[in-house]
């Protein structure tokens, strides 16, 4: 009997082969993984003679600029509006997390391929590659270029492996395993260079991250007898570090949760962000598989991983940060008691 990892691959090469025009896209603020298997996709499908296109709602953070053909990501609306038959929707488990993009796909023309690991994966479009035991979605993209014969030359091998490398936390979360990391060896064969990449993605920080990240972490406070660390980055933080722009600072808060997370003894890490439109983005790590933080976000409708999700609510901070903490308490109570 053919694996579901096989039966998926074969109907994602199926719309591949029944079409030539592709537009790749993924979730919004893209992150190393969502970066890095829209631009090996992108190389995969210009080997087989496909025209591709990248179309994001942000930027990419200046940390990836090393990634091979990272200059080829349009970031919409600026980006012309591209001819496709077929959207490749990849890292994304809900619709909407593609943001404004999303209005280009039209799901009664469009053919629509999704490849993702998210728990929170609804399951949407023509072929579905949804493996929420895959550490990554640049993981599944390595297993589709191996389907399809083909080898990840150098420029894939690299993106591919920064993928897996971040949505491990450079290998130090739960989902590092050993056929995650039988990829990634497979990836160095092909020319992906470990240690230049490690430092490219962890020791390349902007002065304005570690000035960020010094702000936020001031915002310390422990919860729950020490097992809950919240930090908040708010308006008046903002105001003090103009004249950066509220989306500049945003883009330099990768990490700051996981610093949190690896203070002794802590369970549940939160990051509280005030965004320029009012909401409040808040981001969640949980230390415990006993802990589920892909459900406990959905209360408040959003999702991601069981150890690492995130969600929006409505402001102002002060009553969002005490609701959320005062819930996050309650579960690890619950927990304890189960
Ligand atoms: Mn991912």
């Amino acid at each position: 009997m053919k694996s579901d990892r096989t039966a998926s691959l074969e109907r994602v090469a199926a719309v591949l082969a029944a079409h030539r025009d592709f537009l790749i896209t993924s979730h919004v603020n893209p992150d190393g993984d969502s970066l890095g298997s829209q631009l090996a996709f992108q190389g995969l499908l210009t080997a087989l003679g496909k025209r591709a296109g990248i179309i994001n709602q942000n930027a990419a953070a200046s940390t990836y600029d090393f990634l091979p053909d990272i200059g080829t990501i349009g970031v919409w609306p600026h980006a012309a509006r591209p001819e496709f038959t077929a959207a490749v929707v990849l890292d994304i488990g809900e619709w909407e997390r593609m943001g404004a993009v999303s209005g280009l796909i039209d799901r009664q023309r469009h053919a629509v391929i999704n490849i993702d690991h998210h728990e929170s994966n609804v399951g949407f479009g023509q072929a579905v590659y949804v493996d929420t035991n895959s550490c990554s979605t640049s993981f599944m993209v390595y297993h589709l270029y191996r389907h399809l014969g083909l080898p990840a030359a150098a420029a894939a091998a690299t993106q591919l492996y920064t993928g897996i490398l971040t949505d491990t936390g450079g290998f130090r979360f739960g989902n590092t395993s050993s056929e995650s990391l039988a990829v990634c060896a497979d990836l160095v064969a092909g020319g992906a260079d470990p240690a230049a990449i490690m430092h490219q993605v962890y020791y390349a920080k902007t002065a304005l991250a570690v000035r960020v990240m010094g702000m936020v972490l001031a915002t310390l406070e422990i919860h729950a007898h020490g097992r809950i660390a919240a930090v908040h980055l708010d308006r008046e933080i903002l105001a003090r570090l103009a004249p950066h722009t509220a989306a500049e600072v945003c883009a330099n808060t990768e990490g700051i949760i996981d610093y949190i997370r690896s203070i002794h003894g802590v369970e549940i890490a939160i990051f509280f962000r005030e965004e320029e439109d009012g909401q409040i983005k808040v981001s969640f790590r949980a230390n415990s598989d006993r802990i589920n933080m892909n459900h406990f976000a959905g209360r408040h409708g959003g999702g991601g991983h069981p150890q690492a999700a995130g969600t929006h609510l409505a402001p102002p901070l002060a009553a969002a940060k005490q609701t959320i903490i005062h819930e996050a308490a309650r579960l690890l109570e619950q927990t304890c008691k189960s």
